[in-house]
């Protein structure tokens, strides 16, 4: 396989987000059409299996404890859980990510759980996705044995800006965590938001961090900020929807086979401007009437868009991640999943 490594520069990735829109959605165009089915969109449905009361402070997150945004919430059972997986599998759905408001992923009773919703949505033939906060190796290794297809961590803005919007973690953390899920052969999807006040610089470093990975993520999220009362962000003023539509073909050009994942903020979206983020390189959404706290455009909304683009839901499996394929063709593990987690 012809390597697509390269070490961007922050003027190299500032020159290719800077260009002529019309030059830029074609470039993008060009690089998408080499590495993706152009009228295939991916399908994934969220959801909040562990909501609020959070210890971290990021300044645009509803869940944090730090916030007057809402309350915690219980955590569901596997059986709940699974009847949403399987309600998002009926709707066309093809990967469930199941959200934790976790600093750091919890260990004994409370991750157990959660490695038993990762092996139910697994047999019902979706792809799994988790994003449980930071990871240590044990918990890596046990969610990797429990055939977790995916684990979101974003990186969420530039290490520059980072402590503007989060002080109770490092990015350097972060980058731990990446590196572990990478190690342990699950695909990683990272991404971030942008409308958080940062500069386009910013944004670009945060690509351009994404881009110098060794391997580069299965799914890059790209979110606009959604502006929730009660949080330090509530009224950050909203991007211009061109500035997605940027983000989008930069990440594009910048990770070539990587699922580009139109995210949040889209209910704040007309249907041109997502279908220029399509023509851009985003291949797959957020489907599903909620986020994770928040609204997203309801599911007979997203077919009818779907449909006037002539798009078509990406098949399961159809991500031409090579991490993925690596999770699915590794042997089983010589420890057991209860061993990884009692040692
Ligand atoms: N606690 C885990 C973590 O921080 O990785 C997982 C859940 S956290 C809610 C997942 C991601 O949601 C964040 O990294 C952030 O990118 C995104 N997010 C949270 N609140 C958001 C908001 N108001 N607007 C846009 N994206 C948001
Ligand atoms: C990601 O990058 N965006 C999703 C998912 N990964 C977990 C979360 C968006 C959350 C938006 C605010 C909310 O609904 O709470
Ligand atoms: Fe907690 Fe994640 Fe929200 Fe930060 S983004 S407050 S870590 S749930």
């Amino acid at each position: 396989m012809t390597s697509l490594r390269h070490d961007w520069t922050l003027a190299e990735v500032r020159a290719i987000h800077d260009l002529p829109l019309t030059e830029l959605l074609h470039r993008a165009q060009t690089v998408h059409r080499a590495h993706h089915e152009p009228d295939s969109v991916q399908l994934c449905t969220l959801l909040s299996v562990k909501t609020g009361g959070c210890s971290e402070d990021c300044g645009y997150c509803p869940q944090s404890a730090h916030h007057d945004a809402m309350d915690a919430e219980r955590m569901m059972s596997v059986g709940e859980v699974l009847a949403a997986a399987r309600a998002a599998k009926a709707a066309g759905s093809t990967r469930f990510c199941m959200g934790a408001a976790w600093r750091d992923a919890l260990h004994g009773p409370a991750f157990e759980r959660v490695l038993e919703m990762v092996s139910g949505v697994r047999e019902l033939g979706l792809e799994a996705c988790a994003t449980l906060g930071m990871l240590d190796d044990e918990q890596a290794a046990a969610l990797a044995e429990a055939g977790l297809t995916a684990y979101n961590h974003n990186l969420d803005t530039s290490e520059a800006y980072y402590g503007e919007i989060i002080s109770t973690r490092t990015y350097a953390e972060r980058l731990d965590t990446l590196a572990r899920v990478q190690g342990h052969g699950i695909s990683l999807c990272c991404g971030g938001i942008i409308g958080m006040g940062e500069s386009i610089d910013d944004r670009c470093e945060m690509l351009r961090t994404l881009a110098n990975l060794e391997t580069h993520p299965g799914s890059v999220p790209v979110n606009a900020l959604v502006p929730v009362e009660g949080t330090p962000l509530a009224e950050r003023p909203p991007i211009d929807p061109l500035e997605l539509v940027r983000m989008c073909a930069t990440a594009r050009i910048l990770m070539p086979r990587s699922t580009v994942r139109l995210s949040a903020g889209r209910a704040s979206l007309g249907r041109e401007a997502q279908v220029l983020c399509f023509m851009a390189g985003a291949n797959s959404i957020f489907y599903g009437d909620r986020l994770l706290t928040t609204g997203n455009p309801d599911v007979d909304e997203d077919r009818a868009l779907l449909d006037a683009a002539g798009l078509k839901p990406l098949e399961p499996y159809a991500s031409p991640d090579p991490t993925v394929q690596a999770t699915r063709e590794r042997g089983p593990r010589t420890k057991s999943r209860l061993d990884v987690i009692a040692s």
